[in-house]
């Protein structure tokens, strides 16, 4: 079984921007995520076998969506999953399109199946407090692929592998 998840996978610029303002939160305890592990989540599949990945690489080859583009103009702090996290006041209508479209193709396997509404958001770091106090540019990311990830647990501590990524039309 491997842990999988389709997520929007920045490049290195976007990358190296967010980490630098990563840098500037402080709070005790706060476990900070590499910048090589930035992602965000599009819809979380948990564990799954061989042949369900064959399935799903097969299918999201065949998916027709647009590009993406998220502004981050926001840090929040989301209690339950002790996170911080750069949020969007406004998602696009392309974004809804994509997750929608990734919901449909998963929605007669068996993989794990989101109920809350979709909220997209990059985790900065985890066991968190309270929210950060600072002001910052916002960081506007054009995703032109979305990829299926695979989280893995090492000794070092969880490591997101891409498995496949695809091209969203322009
Ligand atoms: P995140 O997107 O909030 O950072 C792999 O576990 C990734 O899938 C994590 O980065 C995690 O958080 C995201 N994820 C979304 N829903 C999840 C869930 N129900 N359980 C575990 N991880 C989930």
């Amino acid at each position: 079984m491997r842990r999988v998840f389709f997520a929007l996978w920045p490049d290195d610029t976007i990358r190296t921007e967010v980490s630098q303002l990563s840098e500037r939160l402080e709070q005790p305890g706060l476990r900070k995520l590499k910048s090589t592990n930035l992602h965000v989540t599009l819809a979380f599949l948990g564990n799954v076998e061989e042949d369900v990945i064959l399935t799903l690489r097969q299918r999201a080859r065949t998916l027709r969506s647009s590009s993406v583009t998220l502004q981050f103009d926001e840090i929040d702090y989301w209690s339950r999953p002790r996170i911080v996290c750069l949020t969007c006041q406004k998602q696009p209508l392309s974004l809804y399109q994509l997750v929608n479209a990734l919901n449909q193709l998963i929605r007669d396997l068996p993989v794990h199946k989101e109920s809350r509404p979709f909220r997209a958001h990059m985790t900065l770091a985890r066991k968190a407090k309270y929210r950060p106090q600072i002001c910052f540019n916002a960081i506007s990311m054009r995703a032109k692929k979305f990829a299926l990830v695979e989280s893995v647990s090492l000794a070092s501590g969880v490591e997101y592998r891409l498995i496949e990524s695809w091209e969203l039309q322009a």
